[in-house]
């Protein structure tokens, strides 16, 4: 009867097989059992970028992965990803269309905690938000300095993901304000700890990254070390590995601000320092980072998260 047909597992997952080797490197066993198509070979693949860091880390591309898989997997599990954001000062002005684009491209169809970190909780605006998803309101004090305000995003970020963020979300996802959404960015990019290529540097040589490159600093890195060079903009990861590297990152800029350093690119700099000894268990590609005064090369086949023209004068005050 039909009872034999039960299946504790009740999933269906339909998509074509990835192949693990080329059709022509297959060994006559296997040749006389192919019946499937072989054109998909090693599915999803891009030759004409970097897929994977030596240390197994993959790079994720538009074209490297099938978002059916992936957002079955994280939907089983239920995951809520944070994700952290400040507006201090004038800076609120960018909420809007921030918080309207992620709406539209960010975590589609999975739980989502906004965390914005404001002084001014009454310019937050109200945008409406899909089921499943929540903005949380964090006062906190404003910096004269505006150095200070950026910096300072790891200490309040470290104190919160022991607070809060651990009791609340899996990831943590930790960004500028000053960025729209402009297509997709979703679970693909979840991992125990991740950064992005800054889009000034995902082709440089190691010797033009703008590392701190001060023996002084404690976000120095010599000349001979280093993968890439990440933005300060866009990283994150579960949240122990988001507390351990803020941690880190914070009592670095302690240390150095008793001596009176700071470094190069502020906090992008101590952010920098950490991945390179603190490997990021997966990289985004600059497609989740991307400013149009660098036109739009071939290789990025989508622009997920794009850098807003600032007028420095009215916005900054630098
Ligand atoms: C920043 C610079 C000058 C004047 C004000 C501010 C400012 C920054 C502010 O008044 N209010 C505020 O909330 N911020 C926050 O800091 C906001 O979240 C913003 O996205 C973030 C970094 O400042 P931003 O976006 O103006 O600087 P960028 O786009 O040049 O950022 C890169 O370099 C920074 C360090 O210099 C950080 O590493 C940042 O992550 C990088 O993308
Ligand atoms: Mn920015």
């Amino acid at each position: 009867g039909n009872h034999f047909l039960f299946s504790y597992f009740s999933f269906r997952m339909i998509y074509t097989k990835p192949q693990t080797l080329k059709p022509s490197q297959l060994p006559p066993y296997f040749l006389l059992l192919q019946c499937d198509s072989k054109e998909n070979f090693l599915f999803h693949r891009r030759s004409d970028v970097l897929m994977m860091t030596p240390w197994f880390a993959p790079i994720v591309w538009e074209g490297t992965y099938n978002s059916e898989i992936l957002n079955e997997q994280f939907r089983r599990r239920n995951v809520t990803v944070g994700l952290t954001v400040f507006a201090i000062k004038k800076y609120t002005v960018f909420l809007n269309k921030f918080l309207e684009t992620a709406e539209t491209y960010f975590m589609v169809g999975h739980r989502v905690n906004y965390y914005i970190f404001t002084d001014r909780p009454e310019e937050v605006p109200k945008v409406p938000l899909k089921e499943g998803r929540n903005v949380v309101v964090l006062q906190v004090q404003n910096y004269p300095r505006w150095q200070e305000i950026s910096m300072r995003r790891m200490e309040l970020i470290n104190s919160f993901s022991q607070q809060r963020f651990i009791n609340e979300v899996s990831y943590l996802v930790c960004v500028d304000v000053d960025m729209r959404f402009n297509d997709q960015v979703g679970v693909e990019i979840l991992s125990n700890l991740f950064g992005t290529l800054h889009p000034h540097f995902y082709a440089a040589e190691r010797q033009s990254f703008t590392y701190e490159r001060r023996p002084a600093s404690q976000a120095y890195v010599p000349r001979d070390e280093g993968d890439f060079y990440y933005a300060g903009g866009f990283f994150g990861g579960t949240v122990m590995e988001v507390y351990k590297l803020t941690k880190k990152c914070h009592e670095a800029m302690m240390v150095d601000k008793a001596k009176g350093i700071e470094a190069i690119w502020q906090d992008e700099s101590y952010l920098n320092k950490y991945f390179v000894y603190y490997k990021p268990t997966k990289i985004l590609s600059p497609e989740y980072l991307w400013d149009d005064d660098l036109g739009r090369p071939e290789i990025l086949k989508k622009i997920r998260f794009l850098a807003l023209p600032k007028n420095h004068a009215a916005i900054r005050n630098k």
